[in-house]
């Protein structure tokens, strides 16, 4: 198990200012309770029953200085947590403006579809992006509420189908970051995996451009068989492969499968035996998962397999 790091990690400035804020929330809050052990220590001795005098203590009925006191000394640690507050969200959430949005993250029953609209660059579950920048996230949903939480980078956002939502997004180092759905959303809500690989600008640009190629499709041997099974065997109708007709959108377009670390929105990692396994049969490793076991035979499979990772 990969640990997530959230609070204790923060990456990006806005996590900053969130971890920041938790950790004055939370020593203000020791301060309190220490204050209060220590009068309430001192007060159980220092007025403890004496032995030898059984006569009534001395009785206050009401005070008005200290009634003030202790009215006012609570509206200042509540006004001193509100300003705190006020200027963390005010360094989450900076106004959007004319910002134009960079990335469109899209919630699926249970993967996440990802869209660069600058360049027009579509791909699955891994967001890539540039370090020291940022970015604006436009979060949406095709079916259900979803809701994307990579904790090291940036605060929970819910995708609702219908309203997108905008949020923004930075990571200081290189790195790739974990995330996961944070609303539960069916059956595999807990496989719904996010990556975020930060990269420096140039990598992050070499990506994109690769990306953007369209691979030549196989006309011969094993991975030619494969392109056209592809065609035949509805994979079409649910996937994109640049450079062919399918152009379906219900599963993850599959055009640079090569390039990602894991299938399934994280369930395996991305490796010729994985890619078998999976289209053998997706409900054994992800049950429920939208694509349907395709019944194919073993050498169907190994053609298929060879078609995907013969796209570059
Ligand atoms: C009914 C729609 C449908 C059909 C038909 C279908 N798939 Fe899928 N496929 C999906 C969905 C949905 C996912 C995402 C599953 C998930 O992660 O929950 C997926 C995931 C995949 C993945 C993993 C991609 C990734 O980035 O995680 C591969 C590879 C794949 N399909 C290949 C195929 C092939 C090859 C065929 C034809 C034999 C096929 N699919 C048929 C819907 C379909
Ligand atoms: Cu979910």
């Amino acid at each position: 198990m990969e640990k997530l790091g959230g609070l204790f990690n923060p990456s990006s400035p806005e996590m900053e200012a969130m971890a920041d804020l938790t950790f004055y929330i939370i020593a203000i809050s020791i301060g309190i309770l220490a204050i209060i052990v220590v009068a309430v220590t001192y007060i159980i001795i220092r007025y403890r029953k004496n032995p030898n005098d059984n006569s009534e203590p001395y009785q206050n009925f009401g005070d008005l200085r200290l009634e003030i006191v202790w009215t006012l000394i609570p509206i200042a640690i509540v006004a001193v947590l509100f300003q705190l507050t006020c200027s963390t969200m005010r360094a989450v959430d900076p106004p959007i403006q004319d910002h134009e949005t960079d990335i469109v993250i899209i919630g699926h029953q249970w993967w996440w579809e990802i869209y660069y609209p600058k360049s027009g660059v579509i791909t699955a579950n891994e967001v890539h992006m540039p370090v020291g920048k940022n970015l604006l996230l436009r979060i949406e949903s095709i079916d259900v509420i979803h809701d994307f939480w990579v904790p090291e980078l940036a605060r929970k956002i819910d995708a609702v189908p219908g309203h997108p939502n905008h949020m923004w997004i930075s990571a200081s180092k290189p790195g790739v970051y974990l995330g996961a759905c944070s609303e539960f959303c069916g059956t595999q809500h807990a496989n719904m995996r996010i990556r975020v690989i930060a990269e420096t600008e140039d990598e992050f640009n070499e990506w994109q451009k690769q990306e953007f190629v369209i691979p030549k499709t196989p006309r011969a041997g094993i991975a030619g068989e494969g392109a056209e099974l592809f065609k035949t065997k509805a994979c079409m109708n649910c996937h994109t492969i640049l450079g062919t007709p399918a152009a379906a959108r219900i599963g993850p377009n599959l055009t640079h499968l090569n390039k990602r670390q894991t299938i399934g929105a994280g369930v395996l990692t991305n490796s010729t035996e994985n890619l078998t396994k999976w289209l053998t049969n997706p409900q054994k490793y992800k049950h429920g998962a939208l694509m349907p076991n395709m019944k194919l035979t073993q050498s169907e499979v190994n053609q298929l397999v060879a078609y995907l990772e013969a796209l570059n």
